[in-house]
């Protein structure tokens, strides 16, 4: 099983180092299997970057040659839509080959626009329809919990990722208040807080805030920081188990990061760049 970089005595610079040369391949990676499938959700592909990097680069325990190994961490990317960053990061992780990235949404690839866990290896459960992947996160947060008093065993973790629009799920707030009956500290919920959804601002479409003070009255901790500061994300990843309650991250990012003229604009939630934008993007996303 290999070792989580986190637990390898790397100091803080290396890690972070790391993570960010992983996350720029992927945020290119992406947007070329975006650009070459002429479909896809580029912005928020960049937007839950470093949260996917430093997830599987960092954090999380797991083992790619065997995908079901029954003490790994596990992963539910519940906003579903962000398979470029998703396929990108499991392909760099190992868990297929990289090369089967350009399949992309072509006919009989198995990677299509929402992931599915029959097909690829690393994916935990089917998303895309919004809303489904807390509730399954703290399915298996229970069973963890369980078996972890029955036979001291289960000693994974489990992460979930939302975008924020995705909260006006009605399920994420029962799978909220049962994770927070159930003190499931060993669950911890990352949300992608770029603040649009499909076409608007969540603002002003459902307003989601106080947002902080939702979770807290749901029973978790709640930590806020800038999604894209993996500085600032690890000692929060490293010390997620010594809670008593389950933990939210508010990750505060941009949508369309790293791309100047696709940050913070609805538009590039499926918007492709042209071939020409394509270009400038790529080389933005160089630095
Ligand atoms: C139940 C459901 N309703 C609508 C959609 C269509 N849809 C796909 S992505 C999206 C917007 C999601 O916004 P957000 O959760 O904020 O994601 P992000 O900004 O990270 O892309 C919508 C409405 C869907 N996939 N599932
Ligand atoms: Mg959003």
């Amino acid at each position: 099983m290999p070792q989580p970089l986190s637990q390898s005595g790397a100091d803080t610079a290396q890690r972070v180092a790391h993570v960010r040369d992983m996350a720029r391949w992927i945020r290119q990676r992406a947007l070329r299997m975006a650009f070459e499938a002429g479909q896809g959700h580029p912005g928020g592909d960049l937007s839950v970057t470093d949260i996917l990097a430093t997830l599987y680069f960092d954090a999380m325990r797991y083992d790619p040659a065997n995908p079901r190994w029954a003490g790994r961490d596990r992963f539910i990317l519940s906003k579903g839509h962000a398979t470029g960053a998703l396929y990108s990061t499991l392909a760099k992780a190992g868990f297929f080959p990289e090369d089967e990235l350009t399949t992309y949404m072509q006919p009989l690839s198995r990677l299509n626009g929402h992931p599915n866990r029959v097909k690829i290896p690393g994916v935990e459960t089917n998303t895309g329809p919004l809303g489904h992947g807390m509730p399954i996160a703290v399915g298996i947060a229970i069973a963890g919990q369980i078996d972890a008093g029955q036979n001291g065993r289960a000693d994974y973790r489990v992460f979930v990722t939302t975008g924020d629009g995705e909260l006006q799920e009605g399920s994420n707030w029962e799978a909220a208040m049962t994770a927070g009956h159930r003190k499931l500290s060993n669950l911890t919920l990352i949300v992608d807080r770029n603040r649009l959804q499909q076409g608007a601002p969540t603002e002003e479409t459902v307003t989601l805030e106080p947002l902080a003070d939702k979770w807290r009255a749901f029973g978790w901790d709640v930590e806020e920081i800038d999604g894209h500061d993996i500085a600032a994300l690890l000692p929060l990843l490293d010390g997620s188990l010594a809670r008593a309650k389950p933990l939210c991250i508010i990750a505060n990012t941009v949508k369309g990061k790293g791309v100047s003229f696709m940050e913070n604009k609805a538009a590039w939630h499926h918007g492709i760049p042209n071939a020409e934008q394509f270009a400038q993007a790529m080389q933005e996303l160089e630095a």
